[in-house]
């Protein structure tokens, strides 16, 4: 899992940008976070300041593919084209770049990887019988971004982190309802 971390939150950061990372846990297995992180082409499930994607060119959800957002009004953008960077199924990690929109992040990238973790609940059901200790994830999303001319780093990665916060918020969210709804299921049948 370190080799992980390394190997994908490892970024070239150039003098005009600046990165950030922010860490999610969730009270889900990483099984039931992945198919939800790793559609490229369904970013709006948990990205809620997506209106809309389209898969412009390339298949679904190979590297290499593009795809086009069309951001929710109120934010200072319109749209964004993405290219599908990594995707890789193993360790649970996928990255994008953004290539064109109309947007104030330029050459923005970022790497999202999943990490297996116990977690400690009192609400969520415990699959170990007598402990209150479950299976969840640890979610690390990195990015690196120019900085738009008239702003600073530091209003940069509050402006960004703000939204991968949102999203790693939203997914939670997601993941967590859906790890109760399957444990449910499994319990009374
Ligand atoms: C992501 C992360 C980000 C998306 C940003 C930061 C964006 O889609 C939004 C507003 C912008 O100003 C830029 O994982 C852009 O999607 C919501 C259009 C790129």
């Amino acid at each position: 899992e370190m080799d992980t971390v390394a190997k994908y939150h490892n970024h070239e950061v150039g003098p005009n940008q600046c990165c950030s990372v922010v860490v999610q846990r969730i009270a889900a297995p990483v099984e039931t976070v992945w198919p939800v992180v790793r559609r490229f082409d369904e970013p709006q499930t948990y990205k809620h300041f997506l209106r809309s994607c389209r898969v412009i060119a390339g298949d679904g959800n190979q590297v290499g593919c593009l795809r086009e957002v069309h951001v929710v009004s109120g934010l200072p953008a319109n749209c964004s084209t993405e290219r599908l960077e990594v995707l890789d199924e193993e360790s649970h990690a996928i990255g994008f770049r953004v290539v064109a929109g109309e947007h104030r992040l330029h050459n923005y990238r970022s790497i999202t990887t999943l990490h297996p973790s116990t977690y400690y609940s009192a609400d969520a059901p415990p699959p170990h019988p007598g402990t209150n200790k479950g299976i969840g994830t640890v979610v690390v999303e990195s990015y690196v971004v120019d900085v738009p001319p008239g702003n600073t780093k530091e209003e940069t990665c509050v402006f960004v982190d703000t939204i991968v916060r949102c999203n790693l918020q939203s997914l939670t969210k997601i993941a967590e309802r859906r790890a109760k709804s399957s444990s449910s299921t499994t319990t009374t049948s």
